[in-house]
């Protein structure tokens, strides 16, 4: 058995299936996880790739030492999606992290995950997290100035996750971190969502002044060249704590001193596609 990821018929990724775990049509999306041959238990959310557990290293690394390195003292990071835990995990890595809070959407998922991924759920009970099931957009607007990071941990641009991809939601972002703080977003491939990566980094430029575009090799989403996006007025990617990095990279399997200045090199093609304003 395989399971087939269409890439709006332009190209597909098959994974060999042991077997299918768990099937259900949740009040969200529908979400189904799977034993791979190679790569763990795979988790889809309308049948788009969102994680292995062999893989997900790469895109949770980067989502979170990327910005955290950048900011001097991270205390307060909210989780916007993310409800694999993933990214939680990883943000507690740096000793300074005081609050984590996690919006997911649909709780259906951390309950799966839980379940059914352990490695990535496994910090979502340290006392320093908070977890919220509900919409990010409308719980996010009741914060003013309160977080050092943003990370929107999205699925592509379609069911719940669109407006996420939009220029009100990064307003909303920009009032709930505080005025130096930084946003990341998940900003998708190049090859399959060009026009995508063209709105969002434009609708970022709109609100905040420094915009960054920069790589993660996911080799299990769409072409494997995967893009990540951060925004901010005052920071920038290329001014991190080389020291802090460094420890921190002792922990990863992918995040580094010499990646977090490398994933910020773009190709020509993808240079011309977003609005890097830095
Ligand atoms: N966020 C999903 C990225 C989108 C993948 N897209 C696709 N397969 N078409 C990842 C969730 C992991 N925390």
């Amino acid at each position: 058995m395989w399971f087939v990821e269409n890439y709006d018929e332009k190209a597909s990724l098959g994974l060999k299936v042991k077997k299918k775990l768990h099937e259900e049509q949740s009040k969200f999306q529908k979400i189904d996880i799977y034993e791979t041959e190679f790569f763990g238990n795979l988790l889809t959310l309308d049948g788009l790739v969102m994680l292995t557990e062999k893989d997900e290293f790469v895109y949770h690394e980067m989502i979170t030492h990327m910005p955290l390195c950048t900011i001097k003292n991270p205390e307060r990071v909210l989780v916007i999606g993310g409800g694999d835990g993933g990214a939680v995990r990883e943000i507690l890595k740096h000793d300074s992290i005081k609050e984590v809070v996690m919006c997911e959407i649909d709780q259906r998922v951390t309950d799966l995950c839980r379940i059914y991924f352990p490695t990535t759920t496994c910090k979502l009970d340290d006392p320093r997290v908070k977890l919220h099931f509900e919409d990010g957009f409308k719980f996010m607007d009741g914060y003013e100035g309160y977080f050092d990071l943003i990370i929107t941990d999205s699925s592509d641009p379609v069911g719940p996750g669109v407006a996420l991809f939009q220029e009100d939601y990064y307003r909303l972002v920009k009032k709930a971190l505080k005025p130096g703080g930084i946003m990341v977003s998940q900003s998708e491939s190049p090859w399959y969502f060009e026009d995508t990566m063209t709105s969002m980094t434009g609708a970022m430029a709109n609100v905040f002044k420094n915009v960054q575009t920069y790589i993660a090799l996911v080799t299990l989403y769409p072409s494997g060249l995967w893009t990540m996006t951060a925004a901010s007025d005052s920071l920038s990617l290329y001014d991190f704590d080389e020291k802090r990095s460094a420890k921190i990279a002792e922990t990863c399997k992918y995040y580094n001193p010499e990646i977090h200045k490398g994933a910020l090199a773009l190709p020509n093609f993808v240079k011309k596609i977003v609005h890097n304003t830095k």
